[in-house]
């Protein structure tokens, strides 16, 4: 069963000054998510978006949050940011000792939950959490920066993981991809089995900014 695929834009590619025009161009071209970098620079060599920035956010569109935190010891800071029903939030299983727990406290917020492997985390660390879930965010580069180019084995595993959910009875389980989704990349991983696709510099930001014609030639290489 294939599910209508869907943009997260990932708003760290997005030109702070021009942040209005392109969440209204987001908003014509029926994105779903922003896609929210949220970086300690412990877990990730990087510092990026943060609670102050959603806030703001939530006061120009209603489009809906994709939190993916990027932060060691997600459990003590998940209560600093403004969460809410329709919201995804993933947390990456290596940053946290007891995962269920943790989505399970996503989910009691009334968001989404979700849980992000690093390109070299086995998707076996999910088997048991499949009912605590609402997506799987498989990342296809390594976290921590824009403009990075494709694990190539990442492409197997949206395939094994799609394989799992089917095995396991949890197809509802959404499947998102992150890092360097170019046009030619996001054919391969719609193939795999990927559901959610992050539009970043490799495929519709170009200089912190994107066009409507940049957005159908997205929606035309996952759809
Ligand atoms: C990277 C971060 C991503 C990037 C996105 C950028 O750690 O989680 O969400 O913002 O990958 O896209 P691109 O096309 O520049 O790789
Ligand atoms: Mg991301």
């Amino acid at each position: 069963m294939k599910k209508a695929s869907e943009i997260s834009v990932s708003m760290m590619c997005v030109d702070v000054a021009h942040t209005r025009e392109m969440v209204r161009l987001m908003e014509e071209n029926g994105v779903s998510y922003f896609h929210i970098d949220i970086m300690d620079g412990e877990f990730v060599p990087n510092f990026c978006l943060g609670t102050d920035y959603i806030r703001q956010l939530r006061t120009i569109s209603k489009i809906p949050m994709d939190i993916h935190l990027m932060i060691e010891n997600p459990d003590r800071k998940l209560d600093y940011f403004d969460i809410r029903p329709g919201d995804f939030v993933s947390v990456h299983c290596e940053t946290t000792q007891h995962l269920q727990r943790t989505l399970q406290y996503i989910r009691s917020k009334g968001a989404k939950a979700m849980a992000a492997l690093n390109p070299a985390t086995p998707l076996e660390d999910l088997r048991y959490v499949l009912d605590d879930l609402d997506g799987i965010l498989v990342m296809t580069v390594n976290p921590g920066f824009a403009g990075q180019k494709l694990v190539p084995a990442t492409l197997q595993k949206i395939a094994d993981v799609k394989a799992m959910l089917k095995e396991t009875g949890h197809e509802d389980i959404r499947i998102e991809v992150d890092g360097n989704v170019s046009l030619t990349n996001a054919v391969r991983m719609r193939q795999a089995g990927a559901d959610i696709f992050v539009a970043g510099t490799s495929g519709l930001i170009h200089g912190g900014i994107f066009t409507d014609e940049g957005f159908e030639n997205f929606r035309k290489a996952i759809d």
